[in-house]
C-alpha cells in the first residue's frame, strides 16, 4: 500500500538533481564565510527578494529566533498573531532564548489589521516593556495557508513605521503566497525589514532556511547565529539544493496548491466533515470535524490504517498539507477512503 503523507510538506524528500548538486558542490568553511556555494545561495536568496543580504541558518526556528534577536533586546515587546508559529510552535524561544514578550492579537485566518496594531499599542513610558517588532506570518500555517497581499503587509508596515516598530515576516512559505497570487517576493520584501523564508518546506530541500533583509541586520543576524550554534562548516551541501530549488522548484507550488483545492471540494462533500474551500488558498487544508464522538486523533488513526497520513490539529481540526510526493491521483484516493471511512 503507497503512504499518502499529507502530514506537511516538510516531508518531503530532495529530487535527483538536489542529490547530484549536494554530490558536486564546492565547499569551504562558511564561519569564514569561504563556502562558495552558501555565498552563491546567499546572493541568490537575496537578488531574489530584492534585499541588500541574506544568511543561511538550519531551520525555519532558528531563521525566526535570529531575526527576532537580531531586531530585538530583553524585554522588548513583539506584536503577534495569536497562533502565529513563533509563538505557537517555536518552543517560547521568543522569551526563553531572546527576553522579549508576545502581546498577542487574535487575526481572522491569520491575518490582523492594521487598527488592531494600533488598539494593542500601548504607548512608550516606563512601566511599560518598549514595543519594538511586528510578526506577520505568510502563508499563514494554522490559519489554513492564507496568503497575506502586499499591500495588507504595506499597510501594516506603514502603521508599524507610525508606531516606531520593525516588521519581520515569517515567510517560511512565502513563495506560497508568492505563486498563490502571481507577484514577485519582492513585493512583500520592499516593506519589511526581515523575511524569513524555508527551503525544507514546498521547496523540497532536506534542510535549510534562510533570514532576508538589509546588510547591516544580516551582519548582525550573523553573530547571533553563531551564539546559537548555527554556525556551519561546509554548509555548500545544504546551499546547494536550496540553488536548485530557488532556480526550479518555485513555479511548481501550483500544482500543490490545485491539489489542494481539489482536496477541499472532494471532502466539503462528505457529511460529518465540514471543509470551507474557499479559505483553501495555498497548500494547506483544515477539516472540522462534526460527526459526534469522532475526536481528531480517531480520525487520524483511522485514514493511517488506510494509509492516509494526516495531523491532528486542534480539538475538532485535522491538517492535511499537499506538496510534491502528492498527485491528483492519491488526492481521488483520501477522498474516496475517507468517504467509506466516515461512513463506516
Ligand atoms: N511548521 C511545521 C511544524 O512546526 C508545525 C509544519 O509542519 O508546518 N514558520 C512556519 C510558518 C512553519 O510552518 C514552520 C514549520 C516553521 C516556521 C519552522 O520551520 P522548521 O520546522 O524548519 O524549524
Amino acid at each position: 500500500m503507497k503512504v499518502i503523507d499529507l502530514r506537511s510538506d516538510t516531508v518531503t524528500l530532495p529530487t535527483k538533481e538536489m542529490m547530484d548538486a549536494i554530490a558536486q558542490a564546492e565547499l569551504g568553511d562558511d564561519v569564514s564565510r569561504e563556502d562558495p556555494t552558501v555565498n552563491k545561495l546567499q546572493e541568490m536568496a537575496a537578488k531574489k527578494f530584492g534585499a541588500e543580504a541574506s544568511l543561511l541558518v538550519p531551520s525555519g526556528t532558528m531563521a525566526n529566533l535570529v531575526s527576532v534577536m537580531t531586531h530585538c533586546v530583553r524585554g522588548d515587546e513583539i506584536y503577534l498573531e495569536s497562533e502565529s508559529h513563533i509563538y505557537y510552535y517555536e518552543v517560547g524561544g521568543l522569551s526563553a532564548v531572546v527576553g522579549a514578550l508576545p502581546r498577542l492579537i487574535k487575526g481572522d485566518r491569520g491575518i490582523f489589521t492594521p487598527e488592531q496594531l494600533r488598539s494593542a499599542y500601548r504607548g512608550r513610558e516606563m512601566h511599560l516593556p518598549n514595543p519594538k517588532l511586528v510578526c506577520l506570518e505568510n502563508t499563514h500555517n494554522r490559519g489554513g495557508g492564507s496568503v497575506w497581499t502586499p499591500k495588507q503587509v504595506e499597510e501594516m508596515t506603514v502603521a508599524a513605521r507610525e508606531l516606531g516598530l520593525k516588521v519581520h515576516i515569517d515567510g517560511a512559505r512565502i513563495f506560497n503566497a508568492a505563486v498563490a497570487l502571481g507577484v514577485d517576493v519582492k513585493e512583500y520584501m520592499k516593506h519589511v525589514d526581515s523575511v524569513s523564508f524555508c527551503l525544507s518546506k514546498g521547496l523540497s530541500c532536506p534542510v535549510g532556511s534562510l533570514i532576508v533583509g538589509g546588510r547591516d541586520f544580516i551582519k548582525k543576524a550573523e553573530k547571533n547565529r553563531k551564539m546559537v550554534g548555527g554556525g556551519m562548516r561546509q554548509a555548500g551541501i545544504i546551499a546547494a539544493p536550496g540553488i536548485v530549488a530557488l532556480e526550479h522548484m518555485v513555479d511548481r507550488l501550483e500544482e500543490d496548491h490545485e491539489n489542494a483545492k481539489a482536496l477541499a471540494k472532494g471532502l466539503s462533500q462528505i457529511d460529518g466533515l465540514d471543509v470551507q474551500v474557499q479559505n483553501v488558498e495555498t497548500n494547506i487544508v483544515i477539516l472540522r470535524i462534526l460527526k459526534k464522538g469522532l475526536s481528531p486523533d480517531d480520525l487520524v488513526t483511522r485514514l493511517k490504517r488506510r494509509g492516509i497520513l494526516a495531523s491532528s490539529f486542534g480539538p475538532d481540526l485535522v491538517r492535511l498539507v499537499t506538496h510534491r510526493g502528492i498527485t491528483i491521483g492519491d488526492i481521488d484516493t483520501v477522498i474516496e477512503q475517507t468517504e467509506t471511512l466516515m461512513k463506516a
